[in-house]
């Protein structure tokens, strides 16, 4: 095969990979409009992808049934010893792994095309971007990595002959004998599937799966499990969070960074219009931020993605227009419902479901069937860029300053609204002891409360004890010009089981109590558990919410916290020596703040 790549590394590992894996051809990828036309034109030809008449150049792919979800048991951070991976880590030694690994890679390219894909996350020549390159055999991989990274032959151009990048390998595991008809969705079987992550060398291995998280390596991969690794080394920041703007009436912006686990509505708050008049809103990013501090010694922070990969199930005008208006054209929906009249459907959308439709599996669907029509990860991949709430700095090279992180989790009970940390080592304490409700959009069983530390459970790179210390050591070099921390509750039910916060729209009400905190113009109150808000504090104008149910929203129960206790001992006991001494010092001042 004639490749020429100047970059040395690329190109011996480009040759390396070939022979390992024996594809058919060898496609170098340059992001351009053509390039992506011609892959989708494949990928009709072949049925694979579904052409909706609704929506201008949309498809619609269904995944095998098998094949619907990111791995966590499979994913693993191989390091080379296991204490460095932490308790939160699947751990195989890199030795072992790379073994295993190299006997499934093996051949496994077969009657395929090997895609060679250039990206950058981040901004292209930004100082906090970075380049990876996926080598993926999955053309389903192309198209999306288009949307969710920056593909371009300029990134090459940027390395030069030396210049370095992340090499992300990815195959489906699904080789074709000669003559043999490839299914629909090829994939291998779970026992055979490995996400690997080797943070030492800045080394991604993914096989046998084709979807989203497990193959798009730009997005959990890269941009959180090895960047996250590469911050603690090179004194930066990669977090699970949104990014977003909101402007005063004054005209004065805020740069708030938010954590939230899943199933709490991350992507509704990136893109949330207020409710209340004269503010305003714009999103920068959905799912991940970088931040690095600045000339100026503040928090800067980018979104490295270049595209949203949203759960489609529940998203609706009523839930978060901004991401329906973005979902116009240009979309590659996955596992989703397709409709009579050609458009995709989903559980949550607006309106009547569809009296007839064509299933996630692609079987007959009605009303009266007794499964979903479409899967509950269901998702939209679509370009940031035609989302009408976009921010005018999306892209800026330098970022945007970040004046406040939250974190935030689903509590049917016990935890208040909103509270502000006292400083930022009781805000690192917040963080890392975030805890949320499972649904029934996670997996085991509904109710259950899982620690979740700053929304980062499945995407710490490294040992999460490593990475609380981190936190803290960051917090000593931003000092007063480090974010303020907050920690907020959308989902607290009253007695009767109705949910006491209206939600959506209306958190800009809280919102706008902590740009108050921030710009010293609202009071709060001391509690055991942090700083709150009194109850006229928070904007309450043009809402009908009853001051008894404010009330309930509001309250701390110190019997409620203290019995929390035991289950944030065991938490952080899991840490052990990692643990850092500043938060077993939290911990204590929190118990005798209860006492
Ligand atoms: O995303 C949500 N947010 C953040 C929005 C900016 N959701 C959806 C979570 C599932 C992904 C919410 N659900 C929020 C919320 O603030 N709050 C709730 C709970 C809730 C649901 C419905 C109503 C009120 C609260 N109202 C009615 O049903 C009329
Ligand atoms: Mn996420």
């Amino acid at each position: 095969m004639n490749i020429t790549v100047k970059n040395v590394k690329l190109s011996n590992w480009i040759k390396e990979v070939a022979d390992l894996c024996q594809p058919d051809n060898i496609h170098i990828c340059n992001g351009s409009r053509e390039e992506y036309d011609q892959m989708i034109e494949t990928l009709l030809k072949s049925g694979i992808a579904i052409p909706l008449k609704t929506r201008p150049n949309s498809f619609l792919f269904r995944s095998d049934p098998s094949d619907v979800a990111r791995v966590e048991d499979r994913t693993y951070i191989s390091t080379s010893s296991k204490d460095e991976a932490g308790p939160t880590n699947n751990w195989i030694d890199p030795v072992e792994l790379k073994k295993i690994m190299l006997d499934l890679y093996k051949g496994c390219m077969k009657g395929r095309t090997m895609y060679v894909i250039p990206f950058s996350m981040g901004p292209i020549g930004s100082p906090i971007a970075k380049i990876g390159i996926e080598i993926s055999d999955s053309p389903y991989v192309v198209v999306n990595m288009h949307i969710m990274t920056r593909v371009s032959s300029r990134v090459l151009e940027l390395l030069g002959t030396d210049g370095d990048f992340i090499p992300c390998l990815h195959s489906i595991g699904a080789p074709l004998a000669p003559g043999q008809k490839d299914s629909k969705w090829p994939c291998a079987p779970i026992e055979k599937k490995y996400i690997s992550h080797f943070p030492e060398e800045n080394l991604i291995w993914s096989y046998g799966s084709g979807y989203g998280g497990n193959a798009l390596l730009g997005k959990k991969c890269l941009a959180l499990r090895i960047a996250s690794a590469m911050a603690r080394r090179e004194g930066w920041m990669a977090e699970h969070m949104l990014i977003l703007r909101l402007t005063n009436p004054a005209g004065r912006q805020f740069h708030i960074a938010a954590a939230f686990p899943s199933a709490c509505g991350k992507t509704n708050l990136a893109m949330m219009q207020p409710s209340i008049p004269g503010w305003k809103c714009e999103c920068i990013g959905d799912d991940i931020a970088w931040m690095k501090i600045g000339p100026d010694g503040r928090l800067y922070a980018i979104n490295p993605e270049n595209g949203f990969f949203g759960v489609a199930p529940g998203t609706s005008y009523n839930t978060n227009p901004m991401a329906m208006d973005t979902l116009k054209e240009n979309v590659i929906f996955t596992n989703c419902a397709l409709t009579d009249d050609g458009d995709v459907w989903w559980e949550g959308m607006d309106g009547d479901e569809p009296k007839h439709a064509i299933d996630w599996k692609g079987r007959d669907w009605t009303p009266e069937s007794t499964e979903e029509a479409a899967h509950a990860n269901a998702r939209f991949t679509a370009p940031a860029s035609q989302c009408p709430v976009i921010c005018k700095d999306w892209e800026k090279q330098e970022g945007v300053p970040i004046d406040i992180f939250i974190f935030g989790g689903r509590r049917t009970n016990v935890v208040p609204l909103v509270y502000e940390a006292y400083n930022w080592d009781h805000g690192v304490f917040l963080g890392a002891t975030a805890a949320s409700e499972t649904t029934a959009a996670n997996i085991g069983a509904v109710g259950n409360l899982r620690r979740d530390p700053f929304a980062m459970k499945p995407f710490c790179g490294y040992n999460m004890g490593d990475y609380f210390r981190h936190w803290i050591e960051m917090g000593k070099r931003l000092g007063n010009k480090a974010p303020k921390i907050f920690y907020v509750n959308w989902f607290r039910k009253s007695s009767e089981g109705k949910f006491l916060w209206p939600g959506f729209s209306d958190n800009s009400r809280v919102l706008k109590w902590i740009c108050e905190r921030v710009d010293g113009k609202a009071n709060a109150k001391k509690t055991s558990i942090g700083l709150l808000p009194d109850e006229k504090n928070i904007d309450l104008n043009g809402l009908n919410i009853s001051p008894e149910n404010m009330k309930e929203l509001m309250n701390i129960n110190p019997d409620e916290w203290k019995a929390e206790i035991p289950d944030i001992e065991k938490h952080f006991a899991t840490f052990g020596k990692r643990l850092p001494e500043e938060l077993r010092e939290q911990l204590k001042e929190f118990k005798e703040r209860l006492r």
